[in-house]
């Protein structure tokens, strides 16, 4: 089986995608479209956008397009999902949480309005951030409080995907709104740092390239 990414030279929607695959040690080609050959490249996906993973066997040939689901399909094929349906759906009640916020995340990112950029950051950093993390920063201290896994990770006793997809998701919380973001939430700082202090992860942060966003 070879697996090949396409996303374009950022860290986006990719990223936690590229730590899934490093996680799981699972080599796969980092294929990154530029701006100019994107035309060319959009009508070729399932729906106009990226990422998409290709799967490819000696026999087969498969696509799958949209972020969350590659995710979660990296994730029920290398182990990732937890010890069972219970902690598979938690992983996806934490990933689906975290969505929502970065659906209004992308409100003030990508605004091209100068006036109406500057109101939705406001909206995002007074009220949408602090509710999400505030809510995040309490489950993952009742896991530390049970000392389910050393207080770890989010779910259960091991890392699972929605650690990864967590902290990859902070990082870019910390690169957007500013270093200091995370400082009232000490338990999600200290699962961002759990992740990215796990082996293969830690490998990969150190060689992979700069990237924007
Ligand atoms: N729900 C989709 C959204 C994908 C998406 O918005 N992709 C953007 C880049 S982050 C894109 O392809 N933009 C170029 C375009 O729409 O032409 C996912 O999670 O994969």
């Amino acid at each position: 089986m070879t697996y090949k990414l396409k996303y374009f030279n950022m860290r986006g929607r990719g990223e936690d995608i590229r730590l899934l695959f490093a996680a799981a040690g699972v080599k796969f080609t980092d294929e990154r479209i530029s701006n100019e050959d994107w035309p060319g490249v959009k009508d070729g996906t399932p729906w106009g956008q990226l990422p998409t993973l290709e799967i490819n066997s000696a026999t087969t040939r498969q696509t799958l397009a949209q972020s969350v689901a590659i995710c979660r399909y990296i994730a029920r094929k290398f182990s990732l999902t937890g010890a069972n349906e219970w902690e598979a759906a938690k992983c996806d009640e934490y990933v689906d949480a975290v969505v929502d916020l970065f659906a209004e995340w992308v409100k003030f990112v990508f605004e091209p309005d100068a006036d109406k950029k500057a109101k939705a950051k406001e909206a995002f950093v007074k009220v949408h951030m602090p509710a999400k993390l505030k809510k995040l920063n309490m489950l993952k201290a009742s896991t530390y409080l049970r000392n389910e896994n050393g207080g770890n990770f989010l779910v259960g006793k091991n890392l699972t995907w929605a650690d990864i997809f967590i902290a990859d998701k902070l990082e870019r919380l910390e690169t957007s709104v500013g270093p200091k973001v995370l400082d009232g939430y000490p338990h999600l700082r200290k699962l961002k740092e759990a992740v990215f202090n796990v082996d293969k992860i830690r490998a990969y942060l150190a060689a992979r390239p700069e990237a924007a966003m």
